[in-house]
């Protein structure tokens, strides 16, 4: 049997609570700053984050609320600007300190180093704000506790498809039947499972009610010591918080 070798970590809702205080707030700004009177509020971030990817989320929102605009010549460049600049107040607030780490993934990335397990990241997001959330919560070495940093545009296709999974297992010439992923969603759970990978699934506010079929647990935390995990589906946890003595037996026996 294949002994877990290494954890590949989703970013936004899974690392942390990034969506609805953080990429929504600069999505926000950039249209203002734009001059738009478009804005998006929690209910109706809430259904966009259905598209993954910031860019294909603005031009989601485009096709519901404002056809029209779609058409326009140029709209490819107007959606690439845009983006930049929600990019920029994105990183700015990070850089503030406002998004904390969800509870228990200091302690889990810590003890899986200590237990020599490697680190990668797949994630939909730009490769700055994964930077910058991991310095800002981490410091300065927090990137490079990482040894493969899979991100944004690298792969052509976001979750759900697998490719940017496929991209962090190759690049890190690991097969899946090695890797555990971690994800908040139900485009993560099919892009990891797409690539082969058992996934864990901590749920948030936005993806708590998703279907998460294919996962190997779904927990509401990985949990701390004066504050427990509760596991929502799938084996029970032998004690308040998900480690990875845990985290080895389910692989073990799924
Ligand atoms: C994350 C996303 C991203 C962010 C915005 O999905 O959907 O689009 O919301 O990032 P996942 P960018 O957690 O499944 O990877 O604006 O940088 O694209
Ligand atoms: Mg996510």
């Amino acid at each position: 049997m294949t002994q877990l070798q290494a954890l590949i970590f989703d970013v936004d809702g899974t690392l942390a609570d990034t969506e609805r205080d953080g990429h929504r707030i600069a999505f926000n700004k950039a249209f203002a700053e734009a001059g738009l009177d478009w804005d998006w509020n929690v209910a109706r971030y809430g259904e966009l984050l259905k598209v993954t990817g910031g860019k294909e989320r603005i031009r989601q929102y485009l096709s519901e609320d404002h056809p029209a605009i779609l058409e326009q010549a140029g709209i490819d460049d107007r959606i690439r600007e845009l983006h930049a600049a929600k990019t920029r107040h994105y990183v700015a607030l990070l850089e503030t300190g406002a998004i904390p780490l969800r509870p228990g993934v200091r302690r889990l990335l810590d003890e899986a180093e200590a237990e020599g397990l490697r680190l990668a990241i797949a994630t939909t997001t730009t490769p700055e704000n994964v930077t910058a959330l991991l310095e800002a919560t981490l410091g300065k070495e927090g990137p490079s506790r990482f040894e493969v940093i899979a991100a944004g545009d690298v792969v052509p296709a976001k979750k759900p498809a697998p490719d940017i999974f496929s991209h962090a297992l190759d690049a890190m010439d690991l097969p899946a039947k090695a890797c555990l992923a971690l994800e908040d969603s139900d485009n993560g759970v099919r892009s990891a499972r797409g690539a082969g990978l058992k996934v864990v699934v901590t749920t948030n506010d936005y993806t708590r009610d998703q279907d998460f079929a294919g996962a190997m647990a779904v927990l509401d935390g990985l949990g701390e010591v004066d504050s427990p995990a509760c596991v929502l589906a799938g084996p029970a946890l032998p004690g308040a918080v998900l480690d990875i003595a845990t985290l080895r037996d389910w692989f073990a026996r799924a």
